[in-house]
Formats: structure tokens, sequence, C-alpha cells
């Protein structure tokens, strides 16, 4: 262990009063890192839930005006029952947060876009992102339309805490789950998109939706793994610029990872950020429920599997964002703490997120209590 790094971790625990945010370094072999397996710091974290009046999922978190503004999910109780396609996530608003310090007060401002505004909705408000360009906001949502099929929808505003307008259509060629809007630093933007099983991404494989598709994946273990999408989008941040691509996670021979490899294979939540120049694509593994990451040296990838940065949390989800915010890196993610594990009912939370010298994540072990005081 990198005596420096144990040292800033320890002053982070003393500063945070080791109650909101505590963390503590375990040696564990990870495998998973081009190479062979090598040992690996892993840091067992605990986080209060960031706010406890209402359920949150899913944190996008980025900076604007200086403050980091959170825009989650907004789970709700559903009688829709649990399945494979996720009809029990019946949400039906978004309310966006924000923050001037990492443990500090966290704001509520309130519904910034509901369901019934929404010209085009059929059901479920899900895992959304947003963005910023040209002096307005830009809010992407995943919607199931009124046929029952998930578009990506977006909404506009002055403010990043809204309220947002949503436009009358979803974005046309969008499909499936999860955008996530990664602006590099030429100002072009790109969207990463798409969830198998209940994300539908599976029932696109021919490029036209097939309402027969499996409802979980294509049961082709020994063939590549599903990829998640991207495409660059307009200056207008409306409109999709160019057909949508494939964002190909690699294994460390260069080979696609395969439908099989659950440990590895995407599911959902797709996210991107640079670091040292490199780019980070991270996602969760869905029913192995990991986020795991692979690097780049290009947005559109390919990238090649790194490990994995947080290992499964309470409830079924596993969903998060990065960003960098005073010189800090962390990790903005969820776990089912205040329902007592129920998979719908999920809240926030924060971590900070630490690099080893060569650029690797170091992995996350997420308790699900606050660790007894010695
Ligand atoms: O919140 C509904 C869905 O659950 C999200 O879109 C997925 O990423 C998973 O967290």
């Amino acid at each position: 262990m990198n005596r420096n790094l144990r040292q800033i971790l320890l002053a982070a625990m003393l500063l945070s009063g080791g109650s909101c945010l505590s963390q503590d370094i375990k040696n564990s072999n990870v495998t998973g890192y081009a190479g062979p397996a090598r040992s690996v710091d892993t840091l067992k974290i605990y986080s209060k839930p960031l706010v406890a009046d209402l359920y949150t999922a899913d944190p996008s978190a980025h900076v604007f005006d200086g403050k980091i503004f959170i825009y989650p999910s907004h789970d709700i109780e559903s009688n829709a029952g649990k399945n494979n396609s996720g009809d029990g996530f019946d949400m039906k608003d978004y309310h966006v947060f924000s923050m001037t310090s990492v443990g500090g007060q966290i704001k509520d401002h309130g519904v910034a876009l509901d369901i019934k505004s929404i010209p085009w909705a059929g059901k479920q408000l899900w895992a959304p992102d947003v963005a910023f360009k040209n002096g307005k906001y830009f809010l992407y949502f995943p919607l199931k339309d009124k046929q029952g099929v998930f578009r990506i929808g977006v909404a506009t505003s002055n403010k990043p805490e809204g309220p947002y307008k949503a436009e009358a259509a979803p974005i046309e060629g969008s499909y499936s789950i999860d955008p996530a809007v990664f602006t590099d630093s030429d100002g072009s933007s790109y969207m990463y998109f798409g969830g198998i099983w209940g994300g539908q991404l599976q029932q696109w494989e021919k490029g036209i939706f097939n309402p027969q598709g499996s409802d979980t994946d294509l049961k082709q273990d020994d063939q590549p793994a599903i990829t998640p999408k991207v495409a660059k989008l307009k200056s207008n941040m409306l409109e999709f610029a160019e057909p949508v691509r494939n964002v190909e996670i690699l294994d460390e021979a260069g080979n696609l990872l395969k439908g099989g490899d659950h440990d590895r294979r995407f599911f959902e939540a797709a996210w991107l950020h640079k670091y040292k120049g490199k780019y980070y694509f991270s996602y969760s593994t869905g029913d192995t429920h990991r986020i795991c990451y692979a690097t780049g040296s290009s947005p559109y990838g390919p990238f090649t599997y790194q490990g994995v940065i947080l290992k499964p949390v309470l409830g079924w989800t596993n969903h998060h964002s990065i960003l960098e915010y005073k010189g800090k890196w962390y990790m903005f993610y969820h776990d089912s703490e205040l329902s007592d594990g129920k998979t719908n009912l999920r809240n926030i939370k924060v971590a900070e997120l630490h690099f080893d010298k060569e650029g690797r994540i170091l992995p996350m072990d997420a308790m699900q209590q606050e660790p007894a005081k010695p």
C-alpha cells in the first residue's frame, strides 16, 4: 500500500468524522487487468444515503456553476411485480439535487420533469443524465413510449436544476436505456446508452425492434456479448449526428468479451470519464452486480477491460457516475440501505474514488452499515 495514499485516506476519514464517508483498505487479488492477476488494494467503504426522504437511484452527477448537481431516478413503491423486464421500476418524475461540498448539505430542487408533461410518454422514467452546451441544460431520459418500447428523450432548461421542458418526440434513432453524455475537451458530445434484459437492447440486434425478442439476452454465450452503443450528438444536442455505433469491450488478448462472460460483459449503466488523457468506460454487469471499467484512447473505443470499481451492493442493481470536484475524484452510486434491501427502492450515495500511479482505479467494497466505532 502506498504510504501517501494511506495517509490521504486516513485524513479523509477524520475530516468526515468517519460518519458520512468511511474507507478502509484491504489487499485482495483482482483479476481482469491486462496481464496476469495482480494484487490490488481494495477500499472498504461506507457512505450514508445522501437523500433520506425520497427513494433515489442511478445518480448522474456533474459540476455546473461550481456546484455538484445530481440527477437520479426517483424510485417509488410499485405493484407492477418483479420480472426480467424491470416492470417494478415504474418511476414517474425526476428531482434534481445539488451540493457545494461532498459530505455537506444536499439541496432538493423539487420536481424537474414529470411524466405527465412528456407528450410521447408511456411509462417508466429510468436513469437520466444532463449535459450543458451553449448556455442551455439538456436532460436525457429513457422512457417507454406508448407502444412499450424504450426510447431516449430530451428536455431543456436554462437552469441546471430545471424545470425542464420535454421535446415533442424522442431522439430520432434512439432506443434502449441509460443515456450518459460525455463532452470531450474539443467540445464534441457523445451519448453512450443501452441496457440488456429490461432495457431491451437484445431486441434491437437486427437494427429494428423485435417484439418477440428474448427478455434477457441472445442466449449465445460463446458469441461476442451485446455491445453498448454510442453516437455523437449534433451541436444542438437534440439529435444524433451519425448512425449509432457499437462500443467494443475487449479482453486482455484483444477479443470481444463473450455473452457468457457475465462477470465482465456490459449489462447497463454506461458512463464515460477522462483521466490523464485516457478514456474510461464504466458500466454495470447486471446479473453479477458489479461496476467494471475498461479504458481506451478514443471516446468511441475500443476499450480494454481493466477490472471492478464497485463490488455488489445491497439490492440487485448497481449504477454509478464518476466526476472530479475540487481536485478529488468521486463515484456516486446507490444501494438499498433505506428500504432494507428492496431492489426497486434505492438511495444514492457518494464515495471518493482513488487511482493508483498507473491510472488503475482501486476497487471498492461497499458495506451496508456504518462500521462500529472503536
Ligand atoms: O432505475 C431503473 C434501472 O435500474 C436503470 O435504468 C438501470 O441502470 C438500473 O439501475
